[in-house]
């Protein structure tokens, strides 16, 4: 499958630079390509020289609202975002439409933060333009919520992101939930690490986009996954998740394939792999909520085998019992058996709920501290209004 990938504001930029190098990752190492065009849209300036893979040139590092904010960023209002993709969303079509081989592209990738100002606003607005113009290429958009302390510290962050998701779940085709908290469970220095996260985040996509794309027949599987799979499967809040277990040791003698022992390993090992899949999901939710499932295996051709990805599917049924279950195999030569995951039209994430909630209670409460604000003023005002003006 191909993609175009646009990021909006710092975060949005840097995960799609993430796609930029892993498209160039599929170029050198399978001979394939899995965008048609990358770019980042923000309002810094300075955030879009700090990034590494995305072209340099304007029409794929692309400033918006230079006016409005002198290159600086909106602060985290994202009403401003909004109001600044509204006047230059043009730029961002424009930019798409100069695509080489756009043709080819099988979807759009949209990302962003929630919290923030720039690509929390953006998004929501240049999804719908978007759609508007290419009505028959469904759009994606991935959007990562704050870490807690974020959250803890500045209600902004909360309220932004119930706006932005709310808004994008309104108009894209299916929204990839990332949660940033998930990924510092096991190491907490990563919160301080956001490129490493960054790449966390995008490792999934590789294999579920190469997939489809392989041209040579030692990696084409019994059952390619394929783009019309992909586009089968994703809708509505979504969650992607990635595990893998190792197949083989060296230094032990190989049971023969016809051993129940080695059948039973392979077998325990696919397992595994599905359940750090599963535990790793980008969102924390319920499998029972998801009423679409797809799973991908890549793994040695030797350690494939059909009852292996029939076991795997029975497994991923018993968790998703409403889904319908998409799957393919995806033959590899490295000694790793690996499991993509994703889980979509889940009808309940709790995270989000969460942010709606306490938004609607938050903004009475931001009303009244403006009137505060202005009171306070008007009665500064108030005391100054003898002394006389330089203007
Ligand atoms: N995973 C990840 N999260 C990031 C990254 N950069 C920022 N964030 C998160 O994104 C949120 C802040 O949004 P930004 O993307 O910085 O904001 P912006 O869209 O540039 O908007 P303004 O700077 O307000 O104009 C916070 O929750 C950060 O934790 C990144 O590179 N990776
Ligand atoms: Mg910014």
């Amino acid at each position: 499958m191909k993609l175009v990938v646009v990021g909006f504001g710092q975060c949005g930029g840097r995960i799609a630079d993430q796609f930029a190098r892993l498209n160039k990752r599929a170029r050198s190492q399978r001979k394939i390509e899995i965008t048609t065009g990358v770019f980042a849209v923000n309002t810094d300036a300075a955030d879009l020289s700090g990034l590494s893979f995305i072209r340099s040139d304007y029409r794929h590092r692309i400033l918006i609202g230079g006016r409005k904010t002198g290159g600086h960023g909106v602060g985290k209002i994202n009403e401003l975002g909004a109001e600044i993709a509204r006047e230059d969303g043009d730029k961002v079509i424009d930019a798409i439409r100069g695509t080489r081989r756009f043709y080819e592209s099988d979807a759009f990738l949209l990302i962003a933060s929630s919290a923030g100002g720039t690509g929390s606003g953006a998004i929501p607005i240049m999804t719908q333009y978007i759609k508007e113009r290419y009505m028959d290429k469904p759009i994606y958009d991935l959007i990562v919520l704050p870490f807690e302390h974020e959250e803890t510290t500045e209600e902004r962050s909360i309220y932004n992101s119930a706006l932005c998701l709310k808004s994008v779940n309104s108009i894209a085709d299916a929204v990839i939930v990332v949660d940033n908290q998930r990924y510092i469970r096991k190491d907490f220095s990563l919160r301080n690490n956001l490129s490493k996260i960054n790449e966390l985040i995008v490792e999934p996509f590789y294999d579920l986009l190469c997939a489809g794309e392989e041209k040579k027949i030692k990696y084409i599987g019994a059952k390619t996954l394929d783009a019309g799979d992909i586009i089968q499967t994703f809708n509505g809040w979504t969650a992607i998740g990635y595990g893998n277990s190792q197949v083989r040791t060296f230094n032990l003698p190989l049971p023969r394939k016809s051993d129940f022992r080695s059948k039973s390993t392979e077998i325990h090992k696919g397992i595994q792999a599905m359940d750090e899949a599963m535990s790793e999901l980008s969102i924390s939710c319920n499998p029972n909520d998801a009423s679409l499932a797809l799973y991908l295996l890549s793994a040695p051709a030797k350690e494939m085998n059909m009852d292996l990805v029939k076991e795997l599917g029975d497994y991923l049924r018993g968790m998703a019992p409403r889904a319908t279950i998409r799957n393919g195999d995806y033959p590899r030569e490295k000694a790793i058996l690996e499991v993509t995951l994703v889980l979509s039209g889940l009808s309940n994430i709790e995270k989000i709920r969460e942010y709606y909630s306490k938004s609607t209670s938050l903004i009475p409460e931001f009303k009244r501290r403006q009137e505060e604000v202005e009171d306070s003023l008007r009665a500064m005002e108030e005391v100054g209004k003898d002394i006389p003006s330089l203007l």
